[in-house]
């Protein structure tokens, strides 16, 4: 479609949802600090005005028509701009240097760019009452009230754990009748940590921990992320690059790590004990479809809303607490330390990660789960550039991994996993994928005798909720569920922005990471093999129970 944009002819995209996405794909952005692609318009900030045809009005609520005329930028706008930057920033707290968000906030951002020096109104105060209740931090005097977070947490995860509250100025974000967080249904996903734009919802930073740790002179051993590797690169100038974690392994072991491990050894580990699972069950015909369970965010939401349904979650493990559980019994007194004197770091792309490490059922397994947003704190305020330090391998044996294990980090990545084992195992035919509509897939295969497998595959708590309508009707045997929007890599840790945009280009990075691994399946990996041979004796086994399964609350 043509349309005139600043006096220019210019072709736009026919299905492009409004205006503001309209100018935003012919390189265009027009402020906003409400809009979010993925949910409901809701036009409260008033930062997208432009004008149309010789009105304004906001670029996010207007469909774009042919011949429109389009001014994004006149004086006008620009004054209402600043105007409405002013009042925001005039109720807002302005501690920015001791802010979480301090240097990617986009209210710090535009106050920047509209060269705003000094405030026209009066400061308002804003309760200062912060919410330390869960790993989830909530501090209202720094909330704009743009609603992105009560959007997606209603919208997206189905939860709607905080909304709007009081009206005029005592209007508020908060849970109902003034809960703090951990009392709610809340789930930990960050997913409205993710899409705050300000610094009034961020998560607990435990850095300090780790260095705490290293005065100590504890034996500390890191354990890095599948997604991590393919997220962290935007903040550090590292765009497309596919040996980052080798980097990363270096720059810990320069600053005082003695060990660094791949989470990803143990998602093949997880993907192998969980495939047999999955295949006594379907022999057993029993706890049918068998749900995935690595991703707190869903364990969590399954416990709320589906408690008749956790004898089907899987009972193994999530990676990370598998491999905690490895290390502490079995790799500390393998190399003679008293498992006490290992601090384990976890690098992880998610803020639930934070609270299973912390769930009673884990005590002691992870000592620490930082995100990737802190560990990028680490080697920012450590000076160095990650870019020039060389790539070395993680330590063995849990460093090795398959591209199974690596595919972990994004949607699809378990169920595929779990799927190559059975392929192996006893051998899959007619394997058919398709997808019924965003964030929801389901594929069919059949075995060697001729036995039909449904699998779904689901991102997005509110989808899973659809999903669960569905599992009679598409006759359902497993399903994985990831809470957020294309898997971890669209986790609540991860840098900002932290959309959809961002999410496909780190689903892309990681599937070039994963594509250059020489290991196809889990069942290549032979320190893996090696650890059932030497400790776990076989999949299911006493041993393996006694280590890599758990158990939900009710
Ligand atoms: Fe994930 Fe995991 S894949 S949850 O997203 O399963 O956070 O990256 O580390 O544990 O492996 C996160 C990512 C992990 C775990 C793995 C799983
Ligand atoms: Fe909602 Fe997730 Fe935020 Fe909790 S962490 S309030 S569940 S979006």
């Amino acid at each position: 479609m043509k349309i005139i944009v600043n006096g220019k002819e210019t072709i736009i995209n026919d299905n492009a949802k409004n205006l503001l996405e309209a100018l935003k794909e012919v390189g265009i952005e027009i402020p906003n600090l409400c809009y979010l692609s993925e949910t409901s318009i809701y036009g409260a900030c008033r930062m997208c005005l432009v004008e149309v045809d010789n009105q304004i009005t906001t670029s996010c609520s207007i469909k774009p028509y042919e011949g429109m005329n389009v001014k994004t930028h006149t004086p006008e706008i620009y004054e209402m701009r600043r105007g409405i930057l002013e009042l925001l920033l005039a109720s807002h707290n302005r501690d920015c240097t001791t802010c979480e968000r301090n240097g990617n906030c986009k209210l710090q951002k535009y106050a920047e760019e509209f060269g705003i020096r000094k405030v026209r109104f009066d400061k308002i105060d804003k309760p200062n009452i912060i919410d330390y209740s869960s790993i989830i931090i909530r501090d209202n005097s720094k909330c704009i009230l743009c609603g992105d977070c009560v959007r997606v947490c209603d919208e997206i995860q189905s939860i709607g754990a905080i909304d709007f509250a009081f009206r005029g100025f005592e209007a508020q974000v908060m849970p109902a009748f003034g809960e703090e967080l951990a009392n709610t249904a809340c789930v930990l996903c960050g997913q409205c940590v993710a899409h705050c734009p300000t610094g009034a919802l961020t998560f607990r930073n435990d850095i300090q921990k780790v260095y705490k740790a290293m005065e100590e002179e504890k034996f500390v051993i890191g354990m890095i992320a599948p997604a991590v590797r393919a997220s962290i690169q935007e903040e550090l100038g590292l765009d497309g690059d596919v040996v980052t974690a080798g980097r990363i392994v270096n720059f810990l072991k320069m600053i005082g790590f003695k060990k660094v491990f791949d989470v990803s050894f143990a998602a093949d580990l997880v993907a192998y004990e969980e495939a047999h699972e999955f295949k006594e069950r379907l022999e057993r015909g029993e706890k049918l479809p068998q749900f995935t369970s690595c991703c707190p965010g869903w364990v969590k939401f399954a416990e709320h809303n589906y408690p008749e349904l956790l004898d089907n979650l899987s009972s193994v493990k999530s990676p990370q607490q598998a491999l905690g559980s490895v290390i502490k019994r079995i790799y500390a007194k393998e190399m003679g330390i008293d498992p006490k004197d290992i601090f384990l770091v976890s690098i992880m792309p998610c803020t639930a990660k934070k609270f299973e490490a912390e769930r009673e059922e884990f005590a002691g397994e992870v000592d620490v789960v930082i995100t990737t947003k802190e560990l990028s704190q680490i080697i920012r305020s450590s000076g160095f550039d990650l870019k020039s330090i060389p790539p070395i391998p993680f330590d063995r044996p849990y460093g090795l991994s398959s591209q199974a294990g690596l595919s972990f980090g994004k949607t699809g990545g378990v169920f595929s996993s779990v799927l190559k084992v059975l392929n192996d195992e006893i051998g899959l035919e007619n394997v058919e994928t398709k997808e019924v509509e965003k964030g929801i897939r389901i594929t069919n295969a059949t075995t060697k005798d001729g036995k039909t497998i449904n699998g779904v595959v689901v991102f997005g708590l509110g989808n899973v909720r659809k999903v669960m309508e569905k599992l009679n009707d598409w006759n359902v045997d497993i399903v994985e569920v990831m809470a957020c929007d294309y898997g971890c890599i669209g986790g609540g840790g991860q840098p900002y922005p932290n959309d959809t945009e961002i999410r496909i280009k780190r689903a892309k990075i990681l599937n070039e990471v994963v594509g250059i691994d020489v290991l196809i399946s889990p069942t290549e990996n032979y320190h893996m093999l090696s650890l059932y041979e030497n400790h776990l004796k076989a999949p299911l086994s006493h041993e393996s129970h006694k280590l890599l399964h758990t158990t939900y609350k009710n």
